[in-house]
């Protein structure tokens, strides 16, 4: 497989400073090495500039870089519809806000395919506000309702050319979910499986039943891989830490499960802020992951067995 890297340095969309960092963090723990001894070709892409922002005044006073950010989806969706014209692109964040961006141009690059984008969204939190209900204000708490087609994104977003039917989007791992996001995905439809499902019925049974339906309807699979949607013991790299978290194995098994479907086309590592980190055992975690994705495996096995 062709892996495509494209950094994505962007921190204005966390509450707090660091998350630029996260790119060379990925780099330095070995993600290039880790992907070519599983035998992948790997082609760095360089990092993403930011365009220049233009001002921009929305009712909600709390919204913070909403030009800046805006500005950052503009080039990353652009950035992220070249790169996926081949290969496989793998986002290196940046806070989650670099999701509007590369959904924006993976929805684009599907449609034109006639494909169906599928999302597998790992994280504790949604990140399904909008620009009227947010109210930290953080637009790493946007990107998944902005790709989706929420309301109240136009004008102050870039236009969509394509948008993610939210029935396709698969949220797991969630345990911090505010009011109007909890209203805003049961009414998309979006799947959500939080800490509690997976407490009950273990990741497993989640992920196969939806990595069915992609296979299914033969879509192309996005995964989008917060460092929260991972307990903070074994990530602390996140500013945004919520206990109880996938596990170690949990997020592993994930990941080969994912390996094993074949049906991943791209990936978003997001929200490490390497400032939080501790002797690099979060970037290290978040490489180890994206190499069992990648088909790094414990004993050999089957593919296309999910
Ligand atoms: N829902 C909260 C807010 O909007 C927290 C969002 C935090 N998001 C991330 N990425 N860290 O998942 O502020
Ligand atoms: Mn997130
Ligand atoms: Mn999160």
């Amino acid at each position: 497989m062709l892996c495509r890297i494209v950094g994505a340095p962007v921190q204005d969309g966390a509450g707090r400073m660091g998350c630029e960092m996260g790119p060379s963090a990925l780099r330095t723990a070995g993600l290039v090495a880790a992907l070519r001894e599983l035998g992948h070709e790997v082609e760095d892409l360089g990092a993403v500039q930011p365009a220049a922002p233009r001002p921009v005044v929305h009712g909600n006073v709390a919204l913070k870089a909403l030009p800046e950010i805006s500005a950052w989806t503009a080039v990353i969706a652009e950035r992220a519809y070249q790169a996926s014209d081949s290969g496989m692109p793998i986002f290196l964040g940046g806070d989650h806000s670099i999701s509007a961006g590369t959904l924006a141009g993976l929805a684009r690059r599907a449609a034109e395919r006639r494909r169906p984008l599928f999302v597998l969204w790992l994280d504790a939190h949604p990140d399904f506000h909008t620009l009227d209900t947010t109210s930290s204000g953080n637009l790493h708490g946007v990107p998944l309702a902005y790709a989706a087609g929420q309301p109240g994104f136009s004008g102050y977003f870039p236009d969509l050319p394509a948008t993610v039917d939210p029935k396709r989007i698969c949220a797991l791992g969630l345990r911090s979910v505010d009011p109007a996001e909890r209203r805003a995905l049961a009414e998309a439809g979006v799947t959500v499986h939080d800490m509690r499902a997976v407490d009950e019925h273990g990741v497993a049974p989640l992920l196969r039943a939806f990595l069915e339906r992609v296979a299914a309807e033969d879509g192309l699979l996005h995964v989008s891989l917060d460092v929260d949607f991972l307990d903070p013991s074994i990530a602390p790299a996140v500013g945004t830490t919520v206990p109880g978290g996938a596990t170690f194995r949990e997020a592993h098994l994930v990941m080969e499960m994912l390996s094993d479907s074949g049906l991943v086309a791209s990936l978003d590592l997001v929200e490490l802020n390497p400032f939080l980190d501790e002797r690099g055992r979060t970037a290290t975690l978040m490489v180890d992951l994206t190499a069992s994705l990648m088909g790094r495996r414990i004993m050999d096995r089957p593919t296309r067995s999910f």
